[in-house]
């Protein structure tokens, strides 16, 4: 007999072949979606879509999860309220490297690859710069293939969708789960519960030993929710882990018994909120109970859950602290300091010595703010009637500090005072950033800038005491989802000369810089550029209807709306050149858009005044026929991850215009300058080092540094001087009050244009002519087009610095003291020979 060789097929669900691809989307649609490919709606054919990358993924997912069990490797925990990941799928295609063979199986269905992926509503678990740097963080440790988990909030709503009516901001709530979540795996097996309420009794143990037990109030339990987080061209896939809360049964059932329905519902919806909604608030405490009750609860869960996995393997918790390094973003998790030592104590019977010797060596602490109102500090009343064990052991942690500080400093009671947890200078609270820093081994801010202020102002006390803890470790962000995933053409264009090694490795880049000179790639460079332009100005027809020049200076500031960050100063900008072009219309500089985008805090009063400050002078501006053209101001609603990536490459100049000392790094401020913008700033948070690497003749400075602002503040800072001495400010200011930009209404703007002449706290004023002539200086640079070309290759070839896989490395050495770990795959089940 003749042998023939088998059949081959190719698993269904792990198969890479286009046939394959093609079935499997198919079958995931009928089997999953429960639909024919007739009456299939897009969002059918994107879960389909999802559903065939999920599976391709998760076997390098539970690998990885297994050999991170089994190897008593040493794992890194980021504890985080926000997760701002922003779309996964085109996200996993890259990393996984696939996106070719998908695409095309795709296409061959008669789909639309681009349409799926934006059919994708993203996740908004976080509010900014914070949340978005978890996320990159959380890229680079998979790709690093350092073991991580990074811990937070499942909220059902996340940061509100924004619309523009008449000018303001209207908040839509967030509705991202509504048509279901095909990247994450719900894990009730391993929910846990966590107390609120209730007192604390002491008792003593069967071997006379003193405890105390508290005696919660309500129980909630912890669903953990698993999101996996692919790395770049590498077998591992960590986890992400957010809680969702739900009501315990056994509560329920007590109040049932007793014939109170609705009391026991009542306990469940309470219990669901707790992960209802994210704040939305950036940089402002809200001081609201349920704050607490969020933080407290993904802390308590997530500390449960690492100690669940660290007794898999381990007899005790003894070693804790070599196999978990924890790292506190911000203080949002801070109370993880009190509970692990709670946790040890009363549950696992730990001395108290002996315990806080594994919490010191377990936590490490970021700040990311020195803004006084962005501090978080809970009154006493609420945190104890919440968390009344929790607060006794955070007494007995500032006791026993405080008997230190006295050694330190005898006979000093102002130290007791500014060091101790609890403020009591007026009403009592509890300082988190107090306890985080006591309970850390290492506490870094996020640029140079930032971790010397921190050094110098908020923590100066602590710096005294322990100047060996504090450290700087420089924001980054990923170039996977920054520059490959959002500006393909420029990165096709770097890979063409330089290979795909800077994808990895983004010290890479500096190969480009001989290109600089290159004429012939210098037009490529700006046909890549032009591309996305065209773009932009497509998608803001069709957003706004409002046609901009492709050609034109795009001029972009897109972040978070804050006073501190100036977007309004950027309108003084506007207002001048417009006034100029009025009164001289053959005004000899190149035209620009303007585009601003950008969130404000629903119960910031100034800032949703500022975004209508925006639209308004967009208004007239853009509807000036004598202008044209010439000058154009876009406000592009509902700014998040999809249109950053959007706007990013699209841009030519970013405005970092933030007061000195103010902003702690940015993280836009890179993302911009990795796709050939160039930076008009001002001496902060990272721009500082944004600069020097890409080099001074390479960014447009402008503005007071940190020391002059500290100056000018001491010696009285009277911002009237500037309106009555430089005539142009003052026309500028004259025509706002007049109510030329509101209808002839002079109240409309009268809170900003009062706020600048007679308090000015973010000293736009001062600064106003420095950023002026810098302006002008830009537009005079993007005249000459080659040039500018020159700087932007620079920018981008000088950019290796502001990856996060630096930023992780610099965490892996300096703070963590992890390793890599390389994951072998394995099949799930042993195939038959
Ligand atoms: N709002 C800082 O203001 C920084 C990010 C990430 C911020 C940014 O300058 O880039 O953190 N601070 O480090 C913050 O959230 C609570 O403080 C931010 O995103």
């Amino acid at each position: 007999m003749v042998s023939q060789n088998p059949i081959k097929i190719e698993d269904d669900r792990t198969g890479l072949e286009i046939q394959t691809l093609r079935r499997a989307i198919l079958d995931n649609l009928f089997y999953i979606q429960g639909k024919f490919p007739e009456i299939a709606t897009k969002n059918d054919f994107y879960l389909a879509l999802a559903y065939t990358i999920r599976d391709r993924l998760l076997q390098r997912w539970l690998n990885t999860m297994q050999t991170e069990i089994k190897n008593d490797v040493k794992k890194v925990c980021y504890l985080s309220a926000e997760f701002l990941v922003g779309p996964h799928l085109e996200n996993n295609l890259i990393n996984l490297g696939i996106a070719e063979k998908v695409k095309q199986a795709v296409t061959e269905s008669g789909l639309n690859i681009k349409e799926l992926i934006e059919a994708e509503e993203e996740p908004g678990l976080g509010n900014g710069g914070l949340g978005r740097l978890a996320a990159c963080y959380m890229d680079s440790l998979s790709s690093l293939e350092v073991p991580a988990i990074g811990y937070g909030i499942r909220y059902e709503f996340g940061i509100f969708d924004q619309e523009i009516k008449d000018g303001w901001q209207v908040e839509i709530t967030d509705k991202w789960l509504q048509y279901g979540n095909p990247w994450e795996i719900a894990r009730p097996e391993a929910s846990v519960t966590v107390n609120f309420g209730g007192y604390t009794e002491p008792y003593t143990d069967g071997h006379n030993q003193f405890h105390v037990r508290w005696v919660p109030g309500y129980v909630v339990k912890g669903i953990p929710y698993d999101t996996p987080i692919t790395g770049y061209k590498v077998n591992t896939v960590n986890t992400m882990r957010l809680w969702r809360s739900e009501a315990c049964e056994s509560f329920d059932f007590q109040r049932f018994n007793v014939g109170d329905y609705y009391g026991a519902v009542d306990d469940k919806v309470n219990s669901e909120n707790i992960t209802k909604v994210l704040y939305p608030n950036d940089e402002q405490i809200e001081g609201k109970e349920l704050r607490l009750r969020q933080q407290y609860f993904f802390v308590s869960c997530s500390l449960q859950d690492m100690i669940r996995i660290h007794l898999l393997n381990n007899p005790n918790l003894d070693n804790f602290h070599e196999q978990w390094a924890v790292q506190l973003n911000d203080t949002h998790p801070a109370v993880a300091v009190a509970e692990l030592m709670r946790l040890l104590v009363d549950i696992y019977e730990y001395e108290w010595g002996k315990a806080w010797n594994i919490v010191e060596k377990t936590f490490a602490y970021t700040n990311h703010t020195l803004l006084p109102e962005a501090l978080e500090k809970w009154p006493i009343e609420i945190f104890g009637n919440l968390l009344p064990r929790v607060l006794e052991v955070i007494y007995e942690i500032n006791r026993r500090f405080l008997d230190q500080v006295r050694i330190k400093f005898p006979n000093d009671d102002g130290k007791i005072s500014t060091l101790s947890i609890i403020d009591e200078s007026g009403e009592r609270y509890v300082r988190m950033a107090h306890l985080a820093c006591i309970g850390s081994h290492h506490i870094n801010g996020v640029a140079e800038l930032h971790s010397q202020l921190v050094k110098d102002t908020i923590l100066h006390d602590f710096y005294l005491l322990w100047p060996q803890k504090f450290t700087n470790v420089t924001n980054g962000v990923t170039p996977r989802r920054w520059m490959v995933q959002s500006n393909p053409r420029l990165s096709k264009l770097i890979t063409s000369k330089i290979g795909d090694g800077w994808i990895k490795n983004l010290q890479e880049l500096k190969q480009l810089e001989r290109y600089a000179e290159d004429q012939t790639f210098r037009q490529q460079w700006r046909e890549a550029k032009q591309f996305v332009k065209q773009d932009l100005a497509n998608y803001i027809q069709e957003k706004v209807g409002i046609t901009v020049n492709p050609e034109s200076l795009f001029d972009v500031q897109v972040k978070r709306i804050h006073e501190y960050k100036r977007q309004h100063l950027n309108v003084l900008h506007i207002i001048t050149l417009y006034k100029q072009m009025k009164s001289n219309p053959n005004l000899d500089v190149p035209p620009r858009t303007f585009i601003f985008g950008g969130k404000a805090a629903p119960g910031y009063f100034m800032a949703k005044r500022i975004i209508k400050f925006i639209t308004a002078v967009g208004d007239v501006v853009n509807n000036d026929g004598d202008i044209g053209d010439r000058l154009k101001v876009i406000f592009l609603p509902d700014y998040n991850v999809t249109f950053g990536q959007r706007v990013y490459p699209a841009a030519d100049l970013s405005e970092q215009i933030s007061t000195a000392g103010k902003e702690a790094s940015g993280t836009g401020n890179m993302k911009f300058s990795m796709n050939g913008a160039l930076t008009i700033g001002t001496l902060d948070g990272a721009n500082v080092e944004i600069r020097q690497e890409v080099g001074e003749e390479n960014f447009f400075l402008f503005g007071l540094t940190t020391p002059e602002v500290l100056t000018l503040k001491d010696q009285g800072y009277v911002p009237r001087r500037y309106y009555h001495s430089i005539p142009e400010l003052k026309g500028v200011l004259d025509l706002i009050a007049s109510g030329f930009f509101s209808h002839g209404d002079p109240e409309l703007f009268r809170s900003i244009v009062d706020n600048l002449l007679y308090d000015d706290p973010y000293l736009l004023l001062a600064d106003y002519k420095s950023y002026i002539e810098c302006q002008e200086k830009v537009s005079q640079a993007y005249k000459d087009q080659e040039n500018w070309s020159k700087m932007s290759i620079l920018n981008v070839a000088r950019m290796g610095k502001f990856s996060s896989d630096r930023s992780i490395q610099d965490y892996c050495n300096n703070i963590w003291n992890t390793q890599p770990v390389s994951i072998e795959l394995k099949d799930y089940v042993q195939k038959e020979a």
